[in-house]
């Protein structure tokens, strides 16, 4: 599909506001966020601990002086200790599980879920969607806001939504097909396995009316764009977001394709260095840091996202004046220390997708081998292609998906052909990762 810049929408307004003006009000929203933000004891405390009163935060500059929220502060306050309104303001209440314990909670007023749906409209807006879209929500409704952040924002700009959540993936394709579907949110790795399960009930998704694709909530690298819009024939977007902040909407791309857009008259970014804390300028990677300009629930200040990314001031030609950021391939805490080298799971998937007829689905197995160091085999399901081949060329195929992950990571790893749709699949975020190294 060739690249149209969207027609305006009024939804969109703020994403176009000259540069002053949007300090301006991030200013104004910051002041009346901090005030908010100090009725809440956790950041009282931090804040006096800090010496830093609401009055001390005159400029969004002045941002820098706040401290830092992590996520384990909102475990320690769980599940209502960050509320910053009374319980009977609060309309709704998310939960993201995390690995251990107990979820996070997170809250909503109804000005705030009004936000959440205007952003998420804002970047459906920015793929060219419209009211016309018919949009399929395939991420899971529940406490995971994937499924009614996506269902919100599609909502408000009037689009046909099928609230169909994750799973039954026949009836996923069964329905694209038979509803006319334009437009599917997901994630990545379960449109790809949507893909799949399309070939093998013979219908071809390029023949369906799907255009757009919403992708996000986990990373996923340009190999696998490359696949889903070879594949499907759509435009494959990425949207992010995270519970803390609001769910998806914090950020998404643009018909462009390059870098998310932050919609930062309501989150405003930061990138610091992750071992020190110092803030980075912008250009520069590094953690990624959030702040809620109008959640009125929940404010978060300076919220460490852990999600590794650049801030780009370059401007865009889709006109839009709001910053972008680079597209999140690691967070801080999925990187592996494999015999000393840092190696994230989404330089494994680029390695493999370079090579061509590698199939997406993988898994990292992690062993310690007698010799007392790690060992990594990936192994990586076989198209049924690949099965009719020689062992010779066989052999030659996982030399070169070896030889393509080795150039990026550095370190030799075994491949392992795996029959065809072995690897389990996941209908939300995949975890791609064994480690059965010993500790
Ligand atoms: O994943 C919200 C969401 C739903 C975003 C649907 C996009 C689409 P959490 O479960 O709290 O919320 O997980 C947040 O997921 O800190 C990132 O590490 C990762 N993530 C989200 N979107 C992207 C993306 C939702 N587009 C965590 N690219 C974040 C890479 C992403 N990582």
């Amino acid at each position: 599909m060739s690249t149209t810049i969207p027609a305006y929408h009024p939804v969109s307004a703020p994403d176009y506001l000259p540069r002053k003006q949007m300090r301006e009000l991030q200013t104004a929203r910051l002041k009346r966020m901090v005030e908010r933000a100090y009725t809440v004891e956790l950041y009282r405390n931090r804040m006096n601990e800090k010496g830093v009163t609401p009055a001390d935060i005159q400029s969004i500059d002045d941002i820098s002086k706040l401290p830092f929220t992590m996520k384990n502060d909102l475990r320690d306050t769980y599940p209502y200790g960050l509320f910053a309104s009374p319980m009977n303001e609060i309309v709704r209440l998310h939960a993201s599980s995390g690995t251990t314990g107990k979820p996070i909670v997170v809250a909503y007023t109804k000005e705030d879920l009004d936000v959440w749906d205007e952003v998420v409209a804002r970047a459906l807006v920015g793929y060219g969607v419209t009211e016309k879209d018919i949009v399929q929500v395939a991420y899971g409704y529940g406490l995971f806001t994937g499924g009614l952040g996506l269902h919100g924002g599609a909502s408000r700009l009037g689009c046909t939504v099928v609230p169909i959540s994750g799973g039954n993936t026949e009836r996923q394709i069964m329905l694209m097909r038979d509803f006319n579907v334009t437009c599917c949110g997901c994630t990545p790795s379960y449109f790809v396995h949507i893909i799949d399960k399309a070939l093998q009930m013979g219908v071809n998704m390029r023949d369906l009316p799907i255009k757009f694709g919403a992708f996000g909530a986990e990373p996923w690298s340009e190999e696998v764009r490359a696949y889903i819009e070879e594949q499907a024939g759509i435009k494959a977007f990425n949207i992010y977001g995270l519970s803390e902040i609001c769910g998806p909407g914090v950020g998404a791309e643009c018909c462009f394709q390059d870098g998310m857009h932050i919609f930062e008259d309501h989150f405003y970014p930061e990138i610091i260095d992750p071992a020190t804390g110092e803030v980075l300028p912008d250009g520069t990677e590094g953690e990624l840091v959030l702040s809620t300009l109008s959640k009125d629930a929940m404010p978060m200040l300076r919220y460490r996202t852990r999600d590794i990314t650049t801030i780009d001031v370059e401007p865009c030609k889709c006109g839009r004046t709001i910053r972008r950021i680079r597209p999140i391939r690691r967070r801080s805490d999925d990187m592996l220390i494999i015999r000393g080298v840092n190696v994230f799971p989404s330089q494994i998937e680029t390695g493999i997708l370079r090579v061509d007829g590698a199939s997406p689905h993988f898994q990292i197995v992690l062993e310690t081998g007698a010799d007392g160091l790690d060992r990594i085999e990936v192994k990586v399901e076989a198209t049924p292609d690949a099965l009719d081949d020689t062992v010779a060329s066989v052999e030659q195929f996982k030399k070169s998906i070896a030889q393509s992950i080795s150039q990026i990571i550095g370190l030799s790893v075994k491949i392992t052909l795996v029959q065809p749709y072995t690897i389990a699949r996941s209908e939300g975020k995949m975890n791609r990762v064994v480690d059965n190294r010993k500790k």
